[in-house]
């Protein structure tokens, strides 16, 4: 295999639970050496949450922590302290997502950790910046709730809605990948670590951004006409909920198909793109509304929305979701079908991409995980299993210029 765009870099990996340990999982499959510093006798949280197999690591923490090494040390009593300096000052990267004042309460603080090694990049996962919330403890819905997409997602006449994309966690781990990775380049240039944070709330308003649009669109005009709210119900003066509408100028919709009464995803996803309207109108039956007055222009068409799509799914209820596909896309009729977790599991696409990707593990077996998203064509991920509890600690106390005397004295001292 070719060398790795981050070979080289070693990360000091203090995450648990998820937003942090995705951070860390994408830096090492870029190929950073990613070592995990654990709690003796326990480890991250998630190793023993949501079990399906008695004894083994669970599926939550597999498939969020693959290809790093495992080191237990107890960073509370003296010896794990000073063996953790050491580690520090032969790291690029140390990466956290304690809860607030933890690092502190260590005698981990920015001030020290610079000190121990200059050239280290600290990067940390808050749920919220400085303000109010600063010190409070945020779990994914908490940030989803906080960052706008909670006010933002569901239907007009029902509650707040919480999205099954990980945004908070995975979301933020994402924007904590990106900060360190700038902050390496930074460092090739000024020779200097820096302090890298990324808040919950920040990384969750960053991906709702175009409804921080809508709100000063809605607050100039008073109306917005891709909403299911125009023409006919009343805007207040909030983003309302949009249901399945379309974010963007081209109005989409989920629409039923075959076998709908039966399975919960026989659904696709229909967009109207303004440059695909006279190709929808002959799919569906419909020839004499390329002409037609009230439906020629986007800005006709905008006033009946609803009877569009139920015309459309009069349509696509006579056709399988993938049969449905197979006909708009001759067209070029953006669509997409609903896909369950089992019909993904299942794609053969994604699994020659490397993005579903079957894990051996010496105590679960086999399980199924989700590889590397992205894709380097010069630094290609291979996805190889978490690490077992402490796996690793002698290999990496060795590595780092531990003797055999001092890793037996930490072990003593239960600090391993
Ligand atoms: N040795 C000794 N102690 C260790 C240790 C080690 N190797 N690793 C962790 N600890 C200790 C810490 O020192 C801390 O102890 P103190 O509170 O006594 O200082 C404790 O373990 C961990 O603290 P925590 O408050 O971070 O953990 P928690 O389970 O109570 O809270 C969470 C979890 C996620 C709510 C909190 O960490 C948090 O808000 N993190 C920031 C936001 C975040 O990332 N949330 C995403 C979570 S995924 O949904």
């Amino acid at each position: 295999m070719n060398a790795q765009a981050l070979a080289g870099v070693r990360v000091l990996d203090f995450t648990h639970v998820q937003s942090g340990p995705t951070c860390t999982q994408l830096l090492a499959w870029f190929g950073a050496d990613v070592i995990k510093v654990e709690r003796p006798g326990a480890g991250d949280a998630t190793r023993g949450q949501l079990r399906d197999l008695p004894g083994a690591d669970s599926l939550y923490f597999t498939m969020l922590n693959h290809n790093k090494r495992s080191l237990t040390l107890d960073a509370k009593k003296p010896e794990g302290k000073a063996a953790l300096e050491r580690l520090i000052r032969g790291c690029d990267v140390l990466v956290e997502n304690f809860a607030p004042g933890v690092l502190d309460r260590m005698g981990l603080s920015w001030e020290r950790v610079h000190e121990l090694n200059p050239r280290m990049i600290l990067a940390s996962v808050k749920g919220f910046g400085p303000g109010r919330y600063e010190q409070c403890k945020v779990y994914e819905n908490v940030a989803q709730c906080a960052g706008g997409s909670a006010s933002t997602t569901g239907f007009d006449d029902g509650p707040p809605m919480i999205s099954g994309a990980q945004i908070g966690d995975s979301g933020t781990g994402l924007h904590l990948a990106l900060g360190i990775v700038a902050a390496l380049y930074q460092r090739t240039h000024s020779g200097r670590g820096q302090k890298v944070l990324a808040p919950m709330q920040d990384a969750v308003l960053n991906l709702c951004r175009v409804k921080l649009r809508d709100q000063q669109r809605l607050q100039r005009t008073g109306t917005m006409h891709e909403y299911p709210q125009y023409p006919d119900g009343n805007f207040g003066d909030a983003v309302p909920r949009a249901g399945n509408a379309s974010g963007g100028g081209q109005p989409g919709s989920i629409l039923k198909c075959k076998g709908w009464e039966r399975d919960p995803n026989a659904y696709i996803y229909f967009i109207t793109q303004a440059a695909a309207w006279p190709a929808i109108c002959r799919v569906i039956g419909e020839a004499g509304w390329i002409e037609d007055e009230a439906y020629a222009t986007p800005a006709a068409r905008l006033l009946h929305l609803k009877p569009i799509f139920e015309r459309i799914e009069r349509w696509t209820m006579t056709k399988t979701k993938f049969e449905a596909m197979e006909i708009l896309n001759q067209y070029d009729i953006p669509c997409g079908p609903v896909l369950s977790m089992k019909e993904l599991a299942e794609d053969p696409a994604l699994r020659a991409s490397g993005t579903v990707v079957e894990v051996e593990h010496p105590v679960r077996g086999s399980y199924l995980t989700v590889g590397n998203p992205i894709k380097l064509s010069d630094s290609p991920t291979e996805v190889r299993r978490s690490p077992l509890l402490g796996e690793h600690t002698e290999q990496v106390l060795a590595e780092f210029g531990f003797a055999p005397e001092e890793i037996a004295c930490l072990r003593a001292a239960q600090a391993v």
